[in-house]
């Protein structure tokens, strides 16, 4: 049961540098809260990873919801992921044909290659957008989270869809970091990280789809290892304090976790 084991000895289970990086960070840090900063300016991206950069382990953007995109903000980001030590997540979907998401990852405004430690890719295309996704093809790739199955009531992903996107991504271990999924029995491999996002403290919906478990629930019952919060803590009355509320129980329930 891969959830046993303490993040450092995932750490040295991991075939992929940045999930080995990432493992190693939760341990450091002692947290393995992943935030989610679904907001639309630059300013209020920057100013809220200024207070909450130290609680984190990984931080998630939607690159493409930013009204004024600038180098100068993606120069600001990485000064503030190297001076709190966290990682960077461009959770892009991809999910085109191999040309395409090359193009997509490596040119237009945003240059993702460029900055992102790793990004989120579908495995519906098939295995053509990992060989794009590859650094052995653009040299320059670090890390993929597969998305094996999703958060939101009503998806299309089948039992069988996710058995074969593990499938898919076990063929490239220097690529993958882990899936996005909501389940333990996923997957087994310890080296491989579960990001699980739809958490919020209450068991509850919003009004889209988007279905949430709680920190409890996801760390004890369902497997989680990196856990995603956007609006639990972003549209918080102080985001600050509920990312210390988030990081400290999901934490607690990671240790009952491993110590049996
Ligand atoms: O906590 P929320 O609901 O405010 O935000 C959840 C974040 C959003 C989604 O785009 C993303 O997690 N997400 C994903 C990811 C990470 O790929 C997959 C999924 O199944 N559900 C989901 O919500 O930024």
């Amino acid at each position: 049961d891969r959830t046993l084991l303490p993040y450092e000895k995932r750490a040295e289970l991991a075939t992929n540098s940045i999930a080995k990086e990432l493992f190693n960070i939760m341990a450091t840090k002692k947290t393995n809260l992943c935030l989610s900063v679904d907001l639309t300016t630059t300013t209020s991206i920057l100013d809220l990873l200024e207070k909450v950069g130290e609680h984190v382990c990984l931080v998630k953007t939607h690159i493409d919801i930013i009204e004024d995109f600038s180098a100068d903000f993606i120069t600001r980001l990485k000064s503030l992921a190297k001076r709190f030590n966290f990682l960077i997540l461009e959770d892009r979907k991809y999910a085109d044909i191999g040309n395409t998401v090359s193009l997509q990852y490596l040119k237009g405004l945003y240059k993702v290659a460029e900055w992102a430690d790793c990004v989120t890719v579908h495995s519906l295309p098939g295995e053509g957008i990992l060989k794009a996704l590859n650094n052995s093809t653009n040299g320059v790739s670090q890390g993929v989270f597969l998305l094996a199955e999703m958060s939101s009531e009503g998806n299309l992903i089948t039992p069988d869809y996710t058995e074969e996107t593990v499938k898919m991504a076990l063929k490239y271990p220097n690529l993958m970091c882990g899936f996005v999924c909501q389940n333990k029995s996923t997957f087994k491999e310890p080296g491989l990280i579960q990001l699980t996002p739809g958490v919020q403290l209450e068991s509850t919906k919003d009004g889209l789809g988007q279905v949430y478990n709680t920190p409890e629930k996801v760390m004890l019952e369902k497997g989680a290892d990196v856990v995603v919060v956007g609006r639990g803590i972003v549209a918080a009355k102080s985001p600050e304090s509920q990312a210390l509320v988030y990081k400290d129980v999901l934490w607690k329930n990671y240790l009952k976790r491993v110590s049996g």
